[in-house]
């Protein structure tokens, strides 16, 4: 291991969440990308998905990204999930440092909204796939979601709490099916409360 990977790998330990035997992995190129990134977290903590989320960036750090990769299926790693933006090398990189499923999750950049991160995580060359997701908060949940359902073929737990939640939001939906009504319902509640509708 070198200077740069023990360093970091020393910082993302005083500094990283990580349940016991994390079967998910979530890595993202920079702190900045946690705001979109902590959805997917979120997700897999209420499926009950024990998983781990560092800072891994493939342009700034290089050596822990192959430390990362090439290591995480030796450490009961299951699945990668990659958020990055702008030129998004880290997915892909990540990808072709392991044969476990990475998933890509294009964050939202400034300048191009994010359509340059889904495009450089997309536009893979044939023979090292990664499983590329909706720019921002709903990639970021949905790769939880497809995270957990690759899972639930070995982990018939996770498979179950995949299926809870999918009746839970159908449920939802159908309980409230005219529009109208919550439409009416938000500005009466405001109005309650002493705000302008
Ligand atoms: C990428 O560059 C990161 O994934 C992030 O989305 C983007 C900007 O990073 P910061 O300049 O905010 O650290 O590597």
């Amino acid at each position: 291991m070198n200077y740069q990977t023990e360093r970091c790998l020393d910082t993302m330990n005083k500094l990283d969440r990580k349940d016991a035997n994390p079967l998910v992995g979530i890595i993202m190129g920079s702190a900045s990308d946690w705001e979109t990134m902590e959805h997917a977290s979120n997700m897999l903590t209420s499926l009950g998905v024990p998983h781990e989320t560092r800072i891994v960036s493939a342009h700034r750090t290089p050596d822990l990204l192959f430390e990362y990769a090439s290591g995480a299926e030796q450490r009961g790693i299951e699945v990668i999930v990659a958020g990055a933006g702008g030129a998004a090398h880290l997915p892909g990189m990540a990808a072709s440092k392991t044969v476990l499923p990475v998933l890509g999750v294009p964050v939202e950049s400034k300048v191009l909204k994010g359509l340059d991160s889904l495009l450089s995580i997309a536009q893979m060359p044939g023979g090292i796939p990664v499983g590329t997701l909706a720019i921002g908060k709903a990639g970021a949940i949905n790769a939880a979601l497809l995270a957990a359902a690759i899972l639930g073929a070995k982990h018939p737990a996770i498979r179950e709490a995949l299926r809870k939640f999918r009746t839970e939001q159908t449920d939802r939906v159908l309980a409230q099916p005219d529009p109208s009504v919550s439409a009416v319902a938000i500005p009466f509640q405001n109005a309650q409360k002493g705000k302008r509708p």
